[in-house]
């Protein structure tokens, strides 16, 4: 009977193959320690996949993780986790076509916050939670782009404020959390960012310190005193999982899994060693510890995450599909290392032990994977929040010192074309997914009237406008590109030899 079709499930485990490496531990001695919100592709590759391996190799381990989702669109998650009782295969796909796959099993519940918060709130003030950790994406974190803290006019912020036992934003659900362990008397939680942000845990403790103040200023002071925050940098590239990925384990292990993840065989997770509670000893399984993790995020998010949303935005109008499609493109490849040689590399911190030209290396093979098909439509959803934090920084570092923007500034100048157009040079539609999409593709489309219009969207750009040697630059490409729609030749002309 082998080749029966199996669905995934606790039920069915022991009789996977040992090419799937179906988790040998005994998954009921895991307790909720972790409550970690937004269960996406990421998540799923990175924070429960270390885990996972820590259950693997310790048998005293119990730290299991309770999945939440805040948003309607995360009944889908919710659903097929809890038909495979929280398990999910991992497909790792090296250079080399070699692919490995593994059941997961570090995920044990999941919640769904939007239709039920008190079993959200409750679970966080639970005294087995020692953990709260987030991937909420960039926009998640809600921030002003002129003053760079986080945006109290959001309708949702308001909601919360007023009604803090149903809240809608995950720093609503915090600071209700942190009152009722307060009242109870419990220790605090950490609450442990992983998302690609700049001082992710220094900001999500302004944003929660923020909310409790305006309610329970005596709460703000105990959450100061009580509660860790983590900065943390986190890297494992995880496109969006597609039909092939499912069909690939049903031809290759009958197996049936409703919503596997692909990833790199990459992975990295460097965190400040700050917990409030205690932690699971992810070092033994490859996460770094140190004390400070600031130089690491931002060579991460200028140099990878940057580097993404050059090839996005630039790849996309020029009619290329994917990440890996464009660093096989020599004109793309050489783009993308003189942008980050002459643009970013002079901005960056010195980091100990890293050697910036060979991380600038991995970074182009890694890019360059021809079995990670990462589309640039998932690099390009939601550039509005990621472009602030990935790339605009550079161009105001470079102002600042006088240094090169303009293999930054024509990113930028694609981008208006892109949001207006919404087409390839092939006349392709490009699906835009963006918070801002209207605005956005407003303010592009006014631009033959007035080259700067695009510029106006201060909510990205902050006052970027106001920098006359960038709006001569971004002037110019943006009306060279509006009038040759020759992006490629812009981007020769540009390469130095
Ligand atoms: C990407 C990231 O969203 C993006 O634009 O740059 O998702 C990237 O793949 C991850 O941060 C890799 O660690």
């Amino acid at each position: 009977m082998t080749n029966q079709m199996r669905a995934l499930n606790e039920a069915n485990l022991s009789q996977l193959p040992a090419e799937l490496s179906p988790p040998q531990y005994d998954r009921s001695r895991l307790n909720p320690r972790i409550v970690h919100v937004g269960v996406g592709g990421f998540h799923r590759s990175h924070e429960a996949y270390y885990t996972d391996e820590l259950l693997r190799s310790d048998a005293s381990c119990d730290w299991g993780i309770c999945g939440v989702g805040l948003r309607s669109a995360d009944e889908k998650i919710a659903a097929v986790l809890k038909e495979q009782d929280y398990l999910y295969t991992l497909i790792i796909r090296h250079p080399n076509g070699t692919v490995e796959s593994r059941v997961i099993g570090s995920i044990m519940d999941f919640l769904l916050g939007y239709d039920d918060p008190e079993s959200v709130i409750e679970q966080m003030a639970s005294p087995e939670t020692q953990i709260v950790s987030l991937t909420i994406t960039e926009g998640g974190y809600n921030l002003d782009a002129t003053t760079g803290d986080f945006n109290w006019n959001h309708p949702d912020a308001q909601h919360d404020l007023e009604n803090p036992t149903k809240p809608k934003m995950v720093f609503g659900f915090l600071t209700e959390a942190l009152k009722r362990r307060r009242d109870r008397k419990l220790p605090a939680f950490t609450i442990q960012s992983c998302d690609n942000i700049q001082h992710n845990g220094d900001l999500t403790r302004k944003t929660v310190l923020g909310f409790a103040r305006k309610q329970d200023p005596e709460l703000a002071t105990w959450i100061e005193s009580n509660v860790c925050f983590p900065n943390a940098m986190v890297d494992r590239i995880t496109p969006v999982t597609t039909d092939e990925d499912i069909d690939y384990l049903a031809e290759e292990h009958q197996l049936q899994d409703q919503w596997p993840v692909t990833c790199e065989p990459f992975c990295q997770w460097v965190v400040e060693d700050e917990f409030s509670a205690g932690r699971p000893s992810w070092e033994s399984v490859g996460a770094q510890f140190v004390p400070d993790v600031v130089p690491y995020e931002k060579m991460k998010l200028r140099l990878l995450n940057a580097g993404h949303s050059v090839l996005g935005i630039l790849g996309s109008i020029h009619g290329h599909r994917t990440i890996d499609g464009c660093v096989s493109d020599p004109l793309f490849a050489s783009y993308l290392r003189q942008f980050m040689d002459v643009e970013v590399t002079p901005v960056l911190d010195q980091v100990d032990g890293i050697d910036l030209e060979a991380y600038k290396d991995t970074l182009l093979e890694r890019f360059g994977n021809p079995n990670i098909k990462d589309a640039l439509s998932r690099i390009c959803l939601e550039s509005s929040s990621k472009l602030p934090v990935f790339l605009i920084p550079t161009i105001q570092d470079n102002l600042a010192r006088g240094g090169s923007i303009q293999f930054a500034t024509l990113v930028i100048a694609a981008w208006c074309f892109y949001s207006d157009k919404r087409t390839d040079e092939d006349g392709n539609p490009l699906e835009i997914t963006d918070a801002l999409k209207t605005q956005l593709h407003d303010a592009a489309e006014a631009t033959r009237k007035d080259p700067l219009s695009f510029l106006e969207v201060t909510e990205v750009f902050g006052d970027l406008i106001e920098n006359q040697t960038f709006t001569k630059q971004y002037v110019s490409m943006v009306e060279t590109l509006y009038e040759t729609t020759d992006v490629a030749s812009m981007m020769q002309r540009l390469l130095r030899n």
